[in-house]
């Protein structure tokens, strides 16, 4: 990938920074970004994770690894309050995930929210070189390209949103929105994870702002035109197919059959969040041994659900919630050799994640709504060709698009059509699993991690080159 065309170091924001792949601890994003960065030079800047009284102000702390300079700031516990767990996480994350219902709008997260974008602008512009081209990750940051301009920077920004883009109808409860979309038209590519999110973007800028849709890539308003596009985000395929067939993996996936005691076990992996649709799943599996009492003592729900953003009220609620729901459908139908639901709320090694998908029957990923859902297609890498499992995918993940000719595709909010899903999977002939298997696993290794980023990049860099230039 490395042309004359793709010359200038990378430098990317984002909320966390690294670890960079050779930690062994990256998930697919940081090994799809530490290679893009490794290949080109750069630097990778974002938050600490730490409060400091000076915020972000406060001196770098800068981290080297070959080219490749990972750089991080504080912020004060104030900023953190309104910016991360108020503006970005209260406000635009239910109302991105279409849940107005759970969105919270305060002018003084919307004051820390501009603020932030600003200040990290600010920052980043101290590390920048002429020939820098910048990549922006995620909906903490949709003004930082705009701030970045105002610094005088004008080298290339791009900028990826990893969660939904919701229907202009809803974006545009927003207070500010429109003043959010024309700060985000400063970002010279957007890239969306599907071509629903990419539309949905494209629609407010024509119907809210009177803009103009270009062509099938570009929308203009105003004196810019920038690219929008859809870039499905992967998974690095080989490397987690890798992890399931370790001895350590395979180690845990023997100790697991010889608990499941011919048991099959259904298996959900999702950070503990409203969006993944987590107590719906159980009302479908509370559904499954209602409807079909044959799985009764057969069959076992293990939800693991690393626990996030714990100091909101709304993510407090949904723990408790799924706490009772569990503890009702054990308490109905669990024996002394059974229980029917697990939940953990604690984080796995990525390792033993892939082990347990390898040694689950089915996985069950039905989010209400989701960017795309890196779980889905993790299960997908982990399984065993000889004797694969059976991935039941909502259709409101991103993954959906992919995914839908080899998933049992379901509407997560009817628990009857989970559960009639559910009790296909358990009954599948293993012929039927392995076609439906190989038809998933092509797209998962086709479009990776590593892949994702460099299709990103090489239109960003071609946009500096002047092959897609912008100009009106
Ligand atoms: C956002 C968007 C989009 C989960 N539990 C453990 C663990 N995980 C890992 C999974 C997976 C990742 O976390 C979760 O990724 P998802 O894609 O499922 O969801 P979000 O965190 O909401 O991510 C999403 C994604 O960004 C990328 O663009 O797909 O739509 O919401 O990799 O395996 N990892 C470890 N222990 C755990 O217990 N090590």
């Amino acid at each position: 990938m490395d042309t004359n065309k793709e010359k200038g170091r990378l430098v990317v924001l984002s909320n966390r920074v690294g670890p960079l792949s050779d930690s062994g601890k990256a998930g697919g994003l940081a090994v799809g970004l530490g290679d893009a960065l490794r290949r080109r030079g750069g630097i990778w800047f974002g938050w600490s994770g730490k409060t400091s009284e000076q915020g972000t102000f406060s001196a770098f702390d800068r981290e080297t690894e070959g080219d490749v300079e990972l750089v991080r700031v504080d912020m004060t516990e104030q900023e953190n309050t309104d910016f991360y767990g108020g503006y970005a996480n209260t406000t635009l994350w239910p109302l991105m995930h279409y849940r107005l219902d759970l969105a919270g709008f305060e002018r003084r997260f919307e004051a820390a929210y501009r603020h932030i974008n600003q200040r990290m602008a600010a920052r980043l512009s101290t590390l920048l070189e002429e020939d820098d081209v910048v990549w922006v990750h995620d909906y903490h940051y949709l003004l930082v390209g705009h701030e970045l301009r105002e610094t005088g920077f004008k080298g290339p920004i791009g900028f990826f949103l990893h969660i939904p883009f919701p229907p202009p109808e809803i974006f545009a409860a927003l207070p500010n929105a429109n003043s959010i979309v024309r700060g985000m038209v400063d970002y010279d590519v957007i890239g969306f994870q599907t071509e629903r999110d990419c539309r949905n973007f494209c629609r407010y800028i024509t119907d809210e702002l009177g803009g103009e849709q270009v062509d099938e890539a570009r929308v203009r308003l105003g004196d810019r035109t920038i690219i929008a596009k859809a870039y499905p985000i992967g998974i690095d395929a080989e490397g987690f197919e890798k992890l399931a067939r370790s001895a350590d993996a395979l180690a845990l996936r023997k100790k697991l059959y010889t608990m499941l005691e011919g048991r099959h076990q259904v298996v959900g992996v999702d950070r503990l969040d409203y969006s993944k649709g987590i107590p719906e799943r159980l009302r479908a599996f509370d559904e499954l041994l209602q409807t079909y009492p044959e799985n009764r003592g057969k069959v076992t729900l293990l939800q693991i659900a690393p626990l996030s953003r714990a100091e909101l009220e709304s993510y407090r609620d949904l723990r408790r919630e799924l706490e009772e729901l569990a503890g009702h459908i054990n308490g109905a139908f669990g024996t002394l050799e059974w229980t029917p639901i697990r939940i953990m709320t604690r984080g796995f090694t990525r390792r033993a994640l892939a082990g347990i998908c390898r040694a689950s029957r089915v996985g069950l990923v039905t989010p209400l709504r989701d960017g795309m859902n890196l779980v889905a297609k993790e299960y997908v890498a982990a399984q065993d060709p000889e004797n694969p499992g059976v991935l039941v995918l909502s259709r409101f993940a991103g993954a959906a698009r992919e995914l839908q000719a080899g998933a049992l595709m379901v509407n997560p909010h009817d628990p009857g059509d989970v559960a009639g899903a559910l009790q296909t999977a358990v009954t599948m002939p293993l012929a039927e699993r392995q076609r439906r298997f190989e038809t998933m696993r092509e797209p998962v290794f086709r479009t990776t991690a590593q892949s994702w980023c460099a299709d990103f990049l090489a239109e960003l860099y071609a946009f500096r080159a002047g092959d897609r230039s912008g100009a009106a």
